[in-house]
């Protein structure tokens, strides 16, 4: 029988992993993905959290979730980012006996094939994994340049104004101990698309959880539509300048009650 983790250890965290995959028209992605998944790792649950995609996406994924027992299916009625989808999924994972909640889009960008590398981190004693384009040995394969510009952007700046070492903040491929999602308020948590993953970086970050970067390989979607806004951009930039402030002030708040 095949082993539950990569590092073949049944009593590892990642012997029971869930991987949380948000869908909005993701019609031709779906089965493609899970497929991959339980390909490379045949012994990783799926929950697939569908915002009333009017592709059919949600239909085809209860067709998954009906012929294997090892895909689950949340259907929320509209549409409401990426983070709201996350969030429920995770109050679904913590509510069963998962030890390791992974988020992946289901475009094909996270190639499943590496989430054996997340996984061995989180069982060597990282509590947030992050995939990272943006370490030694990590690529982006077939972005336009303004895309990558943009996110090599976006991650410089969040990294100068939270004053954090993560090479990329704002991606989407992760793995997250149960105990770190336990830890967090979740239901303080408001932001949509990159903010989101950076939000939740920075929570983990602040609470004193070790977190550990490994190389991917993103690969953009071939096939969909993307999601991404001006809104988007705007919010993160926001929210993280904010972020920054509030800690820089806190931080010289503290130093003046001290002297
Ligand atoms: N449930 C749910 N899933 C969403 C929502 N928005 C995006 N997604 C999913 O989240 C994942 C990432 O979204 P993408 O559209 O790929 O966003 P992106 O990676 O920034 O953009 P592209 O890869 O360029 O399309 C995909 O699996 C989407 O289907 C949403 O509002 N609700
Ligand atoms: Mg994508």
């Amino acid at each position: 029988m095949a082993s539950a983790t990569p590092a073949g250890n049944d009593s590892a965290p990642s012997a029971r992993t869930l991987v949380i995959i948000p869908t909005y028209n993701e019609r031709d992605n779906i089965g493609r993905i899970v497929e991959r998944l339980h390909a490379a790792l045949p012994r990783t649950d799926v929950l697939i959290v569908d915002d009333g995609s009017p592709d059919g996406t949600g239909a085809i994924a209860d067709g998954l979730a009906e012929a294997d027992d090892r895909i689950h299916v949340m259907h929320r009625t509209e549409k409401n980012g990426l983070g709201a989808a996350y969030i429920a999924g995770f109050r679904w994972g913590l509510g069963r006996d998962y030890t390791v909640l992974v988020e992946m889009d289901a475009d094909g960008s996270h190639a499943p094939e590496q989430l054996h590398l997340l996984l061995e981190r989180v069982d060597a004693g990282a509590d947030l994994v992050l995939g990272s384009r943006y370490v030694p040995g990590g690529t982006v394969v077939n972005w336009p340049w303004h895309r990558e510009v943009l996110s090599r952007g976006g991650n410089i700046y969040s990294r100068l104004a939270l004053g954090v070492k993560v090479s990329d903040i704002t991606g989407g491929y992760r793995a997250y101990r149960r105990e770190v999602l336990e830890a967090l308020d979740l239901d303080a948590i408001a932001s949509h698309g990159y903010c989101f993953q950076v939000d939740l970086a920075w929570r983990t970050l602040q609470a004193g959880f070790a977190v550990a970067e490994v190389p991917i390989t993103f690969t953009e979607r071939e096939i969909g539509e993307s999601k991404m806004s001006g809104n988007i951009v705007q919010e993160a930039l926001l929210r993280v300048t904010l972020w920054g402030l509030r800690s820089r002030y806190e931080r010289v708040r503290a130093l003046l009650r001290r002297s």
